[in-house]
């Protein structure tokens, strides 16, 4: 670890990831050890080994796998979902929720996005999708706390794309805890300052199987870009990536991003699910599912006529 000035063996290097994570949940306020958890999981290296770690460390963690429908040749969801199971049967005192949502909602991303007629893309409907669900089950299960395992390669891409940008609403909501707000459970990302290759040399001697291919949607995401551009900068200049965060969680600290005067939209409960939102009647996910619901309806009128 360069940007660390430190080396150090397969034997010791599980103990520092704890070490750290440790000191990361206790320095940003993410958690207490008598709250319950639950843990995001994609059956990718970085939300298994953060729901290892956790566990670990003694946490009451949980985990929640969402099946998105997607295939790519890959059979993906299918095989993240076996990823997730496989890891869960380590630990028999942990509960792994498992929500299909083709099963649960009657279509899966690919369909959804396919029905929607070219008017959305499937990494935003997947995400609001994933929101929903995500706290849905936090707050059916009682749990106050959403972590996700973003890692300081996820962090920094973020970053740069609000900053290029200047996404000052986006900038302020960004950091390693977004606090609790009425019917939203709190979001934690415990592993924020650990890079990629931190996370997956752990997920590596820790022996955790986990999903090497990247979601088929991910191709051409701009985020991937703002990663290789980091990258090019990182290997000029080890720790340059851990600097731009820490600068910025450091400017947010002095006051640097502030909330403006505008009076934030009202929210009211969705109609349908209960769940906040800034719309007067249906939340952003039932809207989906609403809509799907309605191309339904059309395709069945014209092949009743035809
Ligand atoms: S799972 Fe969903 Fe990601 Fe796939 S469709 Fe896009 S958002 S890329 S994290
Ligand atoms: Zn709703």
């Amino acid at each position: 670890m360069p940007h660390h000035k430190l080396s150090l063996c397969a034997d010791h290097y599980p103990g520092w990831i704890l070490k750290h994570t440790k000191r990361f949940i206790r320095k940003y306020g993410m958690f207490t050890p008598e709250e319950r958890i639950l843990v995001a999981i994609s059956g990718g290296k970085d939300s298994l080994a953060l729901w290892d770690v956790l566990l670990q460390l003694g946490y009451q963690a949980d985990g929640l796998y969402i099946h998105l429908g997607i295939d790519g040749g890959l059979a993906y969801s299918d095989a993240s979902e076996a990823r997730a199971r496989a890891f869960a049967a380590r630990y028999p005192q942990t509960q792994l929720h498992v929500v299909n949502v083709a099963e649960a909602y009657g279509a899966g991303i690919p369909q959804v996005t396919e029905r929607s007629g070219g008017h959305s893309r499937p990494c935003s409907l997947c995400g609001r999708i994933k929101r929903h669900e995500m706290n849905r089950i936090a707050l059916e299960g009682g749990y106050t706390v959403l972590a996700t395992g973003h890692n300081l390669d996820d962090e920094a891409a973020l970053l740069f794309g609000n900053v290029l940008h200047w996404k000052t609403g986006y900038l302020l909501r960004q950091g390693p805890v977004l606090p609790a707000t009425e019917g939203m459970a709190r979001k934690v990302k415990p592993f924020c300052r650990f890079y990629e290759r931190e996370t997956a040399a752990y997920a590596l001697l820790q022996g955790i199987d986990y999903v090497w291919e990247e979601c088929p949607f991910a191709a051409g995401a701009t985020t991937l870009t703002h990663k290789e551009t980091l990258l090019r900068m990182e290997h000029a200049a080890p720790g340059t990536k851990l600097q731009f965060y820490l600068s910025f969680l450091h400017a947010k600290e002095e006051g640097f991003f502030r909330a403006t005067e505008k009076a934030a939209p009202p929210l009211h409960a969705c109609e349908h699910c209960g769940q906040p939102t800034t719309a007067s009647d249906l939340c952003a996910f039932c809207r989906i599912w609403e809509r799907l619901a309605e191309e339904k309806g059309k395709e069945r009128e014209l092949s009743s006529e035809g």
